[in-house]
This record gives structure tokens, C-alpha cells and sequence, in this order.
């Protein structure tokens, strides 16, 4: 018997690739999260404008090294117990991308498989989406295609294209036919959960209002790196049992030299990675 998910969640997880929604943490504490990361993003950006093309530590990625409502948000009890329900009681956080999709932007994510991107195996990695912000179809929520995990991994190609969230355009190479694509509606507080093989999309927000949330990668502790790079990840729950990863620690202060200092590690570290395998020098 699982923590959170019924069995038939779990049999509709293995079959379709994804399950939702469900609840993380009430709304007003979502609207809290919200609040403290606008203002601690926005902060970080200011001093770390973005230069389309140079891979650097953005405070859009790993979030939860810098930011201590990230953090917070990684280790959220109900998430965990869903995602355990899945991938067993070892958990790591990967990664993480804070998907900020503002109001009426034409910013949309192409159909991709998460898995092209992160050089793991096996292909256990499960994404938690959770939203901090209504996501919804007019605002350019997440869509999935059924089934399609079952696939396995294809191709994937550059699409140079700036309204491209992913860094380079990464999309599928060949598009699939999307006639059962689902999208994924959510309210601040509550999550998703996707398979890092099944094909998913989202498009430009058409909506009056910013679209925001976290995607938070995690793995079970025996997924490994398949580089030679010695990455880093976050504990969250039971055991490093296979040490595959070193383990980052959670912010004390938003921003100090500490967090500062373990983000830009684990971000060079990434790109080192993603230099030495053909399927990762295409990261998000
Ligand atoms: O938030 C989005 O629009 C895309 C999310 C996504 O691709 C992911 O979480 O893997």
C-alpha cells in the first residue's frame, strides 16, 4: 500500500506516463512561495542578466541552492510521499527549472522528453510539477502524450528559435502525432507527476496573469550519471545508499556566499557534464 497513490494511480502512471493533480500545500501557502520567490528571483537576476547563448548559473536553475523557499518547496512532505509511492524511499533531487511563463508571452516549450537531457540511468527519474500560480490551458499549462514514455528514448534536434524556453530549441526530431495530448491544468499548490521518457509540450500564454511553477527532477539514489562528470544532487528523503552523487546542502540564508558558492558548483558541474555527452550538450 503506497503513501499517497492508489493502486490504479500507480497502474495509470505506468501506463500513461503521468498522474495529477494533486495537493502539495494549501493555497495561501503556495501565494507564500510565490511572494519570496519573486522577490529573491528577481533580486538574483538583477545582478546575473541573462546572456542568451552563455550557459551560466541561472537562478533558474537548481532554485533550491539559492533560495529558501526552493528549498522548502524540494523537501515538501506531500510531494515526497507520491513521488516515494513511485520511485522508492531513497530519494535525490537532480534538478530543478523554474518555469516562469509571463502573462501574454509567446515564450512556449516544444514536445521534448526530459530524459534526452539529464544522462541517467536507468530511466526511473520522475518530474513533480508544482505550481505556484493558476497553469492552465489559456496560460500555457503543461501538456503530455499519453503512452508515449513507452517509446523509449528518440531523438531529439536544435530548434534555434527565441521563444523557445528550452536553452537551444531543443524538440523532438521528428514531431509525433499529438491527437491524445492531455493537458495538465493545475491551482497554486498543487503538482503533477511525469515520466522523464513521456513526450510533453506546453504553449505561449495567452492569459492575463503569469504562469509559474517548479519542475523538480527526482531520482531513486540507484539512478546514476552515465558520464565521467562527478555531479551533485540534493538528498530529500531515506538514504544516499549507492553514492552516485555528492550531496548538496539546503540554503541557510537566500543568496549568502555559501549558497552562492554550492550553486555555481553544481551548475559548472552540470555543463561540464553536458559537454562530454552528445544527448546533454542540448541541456534545459
Ligand atoms: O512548464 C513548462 O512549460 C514546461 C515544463 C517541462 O517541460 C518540464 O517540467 O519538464
Amino acid at each position: 500500500m503506497g503513501k499517497v497513490l492508489t493502486a490504479d494511480q500507480v497502474a495509470a502512471y505506468d501506463r500513461d506516463g503521468f498522474v495529477t493533480p494533486f495537493r502539495a500545500v494549501p493555497a495561501e501557502q503556495a501565494a507564500g512561495w510565490r511572494d519570496a520567490m519573486e522577490r529573491t528571483v528577481l533580486a538574483f537576476d538583477r545582478e546575473h542578466p541573462a546572456e542568451p547563448g552563455r550557459r551560466y548559473a541561472s537562478s533558474r536553475m537548481k532554485p533550491y541552492l539559492l533560495f529558501r523557499w526552493a528549498a522548502e518547496m524540494v523537501r515538501c512532505p506531500a510531494v515526497l510521499d507520491a513521488v516515494e509511492d513511485l520511485i522508492g524511499p531513497d530519494i535525490l533531487v537532480y534538478h530543478t527549472t523554474l518555469w516562469w511563463k509571463a502573462a501574454g508571452s509567446p515564450n512556449y516549450v516544444p514536445w521534448h522528453q526530459d530524459g534526452t537531457y539529464f544522462g541517467l540511468a536507468p530511466h526511473e527519474h520522475v518530474t513533480a510539477w508544482v505550481a505556484l500560480t493558476p497553469s492552465t490551458e489559456e496560460s500555457g499549462c503543461v501538456t503530455i502524450l499519453p503512452g508515449s514514455h513507452r517509446a523509449g528514448q528518440v531523438p531529439h534536434a536544435d530548434r534555434p528559435d527565441p521563444a523557445i524556453m528550452l536553452s537551444r530549441g531543443q524538440t523532438l526530431a521528428e514531431l509525433p502525432d499529438t491527437t491524445g495530448a492531455v493537458p495538465i491544468p493545475l491551482q497554486p499548490g498543487e503538482f503533477s507527476l511525469h515520466h522523464t521518457l513521456v513526450m510533453h509540450s506546453s504553449a505561449p500564454n495567452n492569459g492575463t496573469e503569469d504562469r509559474i511553477g517548479l519542475g523538480i527532477s527526482y531520482i531513486p539514489a540507484r539512478v546514476r550519471h552515465t558520464g565521467p562528470t562527478r555531479l551533485s544532487a540534493t538528498l530529500v528523503r531515506g538514504a544516499n545508499t549507492h553514492d552516485h552523487f555528492d550531496l548538496e546542502r539546503a540554503p541557510l540564508i537566500d543568496m549568502d556566499d555559501d549558497a552562492r558558492a554550492a550553486h555555481a558548483d553544481s551548475i559548472a558541474r552540470f555543463w561540464r557534464a553536458s559537454e562530454l555527452m552528445p544527448e546533454m550538450s542540448l541541456a534545459h
